[in-house]
C-alpha cells in the first residue's frame, strides 16, 4: 500500500516534469518571438514608453504588416544625445524628406531597427508615415 503511493507518487512527479520540458521547449520559442522590446503595429509601438539603463541596446521590431519609422524627435531628446533614425539620417529633416523621397529609412515588416542609448535622458520620437495617426513613443534612460 505504502509502495503503491509512492509509485503513484513517482508517476505524479514524472509526467510534472515532462510538463515542464514541453512548457520549457514552448518558452523559447516565444522567447524568439520577443527578442525585441518595442514592436510596432499598424500604427502603434508597443509599448510606447520603454526605460533602459545607459549603454542598453534598444531592439524595435516591425511586428505589423506595414512600414514604418524609428525617427527621434530632434529638438526632444537630450541636448548632449546624437539624433537618430532607422535609415541613419542625421537629421529629422533629413529623415522625412528620405521618406518622402523614396520611402528610406523605412522597417519593412519583420525587420528590426536597434540603438544604443549612452546618455540618460527621455527620447521622443516617431513613425514619419504614422505620425498624423499619434504613432509616437519614449525611451527613457536612467544612469
Ligand atoms: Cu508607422
Amino acid at each position: 500500500m505504502d509502495r503503491r503511493t509512492f509509485l503513484a507518487g513517482a508517476a505524479g512527479v514524472a509526467s510534472l516534469s515532462l510538463a515542464g520540458c514541453s512548457a520549457l521547449r514552448g518558452g523559447s520559442a516565444s522567447a524568439d518571438e520577443t527578442d525585441y522590446d518595442i514592436g510596432m503595429g499598424s500604427a502603434f509601438f508597443r509599448p510606447a514608453e520603454f526605460e533602459v539603463q545607459a549603454g542598453e541596446t534598444v531592439v524595435w521590431r516591425n511586428t505589423g504588416n506595414r512600414r514604418h519609422t524609428v525617427t527621434a524627435y530632434e529638438d526632444q531628446i537630450p541636448d548632449e544625445a546624437d539624433f537618430f533614425a532607422s535609415g541613419g539620417f542625421e537629421s529629422e529633416q533629413a529623415a522625412r524628406d528620405g521618406w518622402m523621397g523614396d520611402f528610406e529609412g523605412r522597417i519593412n515588416a519583420g525587420e528590426n531597427y536597434e540603438r544604443t542609448f549612452e546618455i540618460p535622458g527621455e527620447y521622443h520620437y516617431f513613425c514619419i508615415p504614422h505620425e498624423p495617426s499619434g504613432m509616437v513613443g519614449k525611451i527613457v534612460v536612467t544612469e
